[in-house]
């Protein structure tokens, strides 16, 4: 058993909902129970700025299925839920990542965790760091790095309640 953190992100439709569903969705997978969600927040869209902010959380959950199986699992739930691909970064409905699978580093064409751009990110870094703050991460802490972030990055965050 592993543990695997899931990047959720949503800024199309009716986002809370979605990402309950999502999260059921994902509990209900086999060989997947999610354990922890961190709050939901809601954050400045990065990349293609224009368009919608975000939903983002991250949920912790023990899988006993292989990374590829996990994203395979992924894919079919943002399928389920309405994502369709137009443009790249643009608006989705729902944005399932694999931030960590347990200490694995996987470099393959249709997968890269830990994801490649997790650490540049605060609507990624800052609610993992609800999650996992003292994890190691590329030398300093999950909760340093969150919090460095959030001091030289002009995005704006906050806590939305559920
Ligand atoms: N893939 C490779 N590695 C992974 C991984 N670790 N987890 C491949 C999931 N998928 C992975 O993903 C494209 C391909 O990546 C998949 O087929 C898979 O084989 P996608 O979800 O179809 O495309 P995408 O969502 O456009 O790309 P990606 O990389 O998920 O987008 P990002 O980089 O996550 O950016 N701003 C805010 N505030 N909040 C957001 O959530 N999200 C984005 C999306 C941009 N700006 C945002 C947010
Ligand atoms: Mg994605």
């Amino acid at each position: 058993m592993e543990y695997s953190y899931i990047g959720i992100g949503s800024n199309k439709g009716d986002s809370i909902r979605l990402i309950r569903k999502a999260l059921d969705m994902m509990d209900n997978g086999p060989g997947v129970k999610v354990t922890r969600v961190a709050p939901l927040y809601r954050t400045q869209p990065v990349g293609y700025v224009d368009q919608p902010w975000f939903y983002n959380t991250v949920a912790e959950m023990e899988v006993e299925i292989t990374p590829f199986q996990l994203l395979d699992l992924l894919q079919k739930v943002e399928k389920k839920l309405g994502r369709v691909r137009k443009i790249r970064w643009g608006p989705r409905t729902i944005d399932l990542d694999i931030l960590l699978f347990g200490d694995r580093i996987i470099r393959h064409p249709k997968l890269t965790v830990p994801h490649p751009r997790m650490g540049e990110r605060a609507f990624v870094m800052v609610p993992l760091s609800y999650l996992i703050p003292d994890r190691d991460f590329g030398g300093r802490s999950v909760r340093e790095a969150a919090r460095a972030l959030m001091d030289d990055q002009q995005v704006q965050i906050c806590k939305h309640d559920i």
